[in-house]
């Protein structure tokens, strides 16, 4: 149910999000996957994986590094897990993404590599923070032809669970959230994973509690502190949260932001003691909208920066190739990005696209 609105999704295991994988650096990663998915080729990229060692051809970009799996087909993924760090899984096909094939990849290497191991306590394989948008339709619906610049998120997840918020009604869908246990007084490692489909940045809080980030994608960065994150879409960032408050429950809230219109918001609970606890919970309370009580103070990769904020150009990594930083290029590609919006005239015109459906303007 996800956040509290029944749909059709696609899944991996019959999981959402995808079933997490956790693997030591240098392991072989064997997946063996079987498209049962009607009507559907698929193919899954592993997000962060370089293939350094020349297994390019299971980076899973459809007609590209692979052909698709089609239905009823089976396909072997195997590749070394060269680098350590947080990392993610999804489809690459269509808007297979959209739709719920996505899940973590972990690697994890020997804590005598690991600069800011004297950071934390903990790094559980349940804090792990994967967030998306979702929406109460296939993505597909929306093809061929959009109609605003981007699909509409309605609900935002964390580790596939939320709670649909209906504007008009202004209630909230009673749904199970994520429950995220720690102990009293000890420092833990959350590895968040930003794993929208939509064009919106995300912006995340814990609810009087600060974040010091220690590494991102690949590497670890010399530490710092802030109280909100803004994070785009396959961006990954390790933090470490000190449980130094008053026993309680607090909120853990990624909301959408500009360009999109319409602020969702996701909730989690950090909850302290109670350790055996399940890590998915109806939570009695609803969450706070757009609260006030959330710092707001030291933020990361602000759109427009304050003085205590904390650009992303001031990420330090501990190590770094300075030839490439200071290099001179042998060639310049200048690359022309946009979003443009197509009228109704443009995309139907020829007669040879016909509208399926037309549920959102944003
Ligand atoms: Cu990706």
């Amino acid at each position: 149910m996800a956040d509290g609105i029944g749909r059709g999704f696609l899944s991996v295991n019959h999981e959402l999000p995808a079933p997490a994988i956790h693997v030591c650096k240098d392991d072989v990663i064997m997946v063996d996957l079987t498209n049962d998915a009607e009507g559907t080729a698929t193919s899954i990229h592993w997000h962060g994986m370089r293939h350094i060692l020349g297994t390019q051809y299971f980076d899973g970009t459809p007609y590209l590094t692979q052909c698709p799996i089609p239905y009823g087909n089976k396909f072997r993924y195997a590749f070394t897990a060269d680098d350590e760090g947080t990392h993610f899984y999804h489809s690459h096909s269509g808007h297979q993404k959209a739709n719920g094939i996505f899940g973590a990849l972990v690697v994890r290497a020997p804590d005598n590599t690991n600069p800011n191991r004297h950071l934390y306590d903990y790094d559980l394989p349940e804090h792990i923070i994967i967030v998306s948008d979702w929406m109460h339709h296939l993505a597909e619906d929306d093809f061929p032809g959009i109609v605003s610049r981007s699909q509409l998120t309605q609900s935002i997840l964390i580790n596939g669970h939320g709670r649909f918020f209906n504007q008009t009604s202004k209630t909230y869908q009673l749904a199970p959230l994520t429950i995220y246990h720690v102990e009293p007084n000890k420092k833990y490692r959350f590895r968040f994973i930003n794993s929208g489909f939509n064009v919106c940045p995300f912006l995340l809080q814990v609810e009087h509690h600060e974040m010091s980030i220690i590494a991102t994608e690949l590497s670890y960065v010399e530490p710092f502190t802030i109280d909100t994150l803004y994070s785009l879409t396959g961006e990954r960032f390790d933090f470490v949260i000190n449980a130094n408050k008053t026993p309680g429950d607090y909120w853990i809230r990624p909301q959408t932001m500009l360009p999109c219109r319409i602020i969702t918001e996701g909730f989690a609970v950090l909850r302290y003691g109670n350790k055996s606890g399940s890590s998915v919970e109806f939570v009695d309370k609803d969450p706070p909208r757009e609260s006030k009580v959330f710092l707001k103070q030291k933020i990361f990769n602000s759109p427009k920066p304050k003085v205590k904020d904390i650009p992303f150009l001031k990420l330090n990594a501990y190590e770094y190739d300075d030839s490439i930083i200071k290099g001179e290029p042998d060639h310049k590609y200048y690359l022309f990005l946009d979003s443009p919006t197509f009228s109704d005239d443009a995309l139907y015109s020829n007669k040879t696209h016909y509208r399926m459906s037309c549920k959102f303007i944003n």
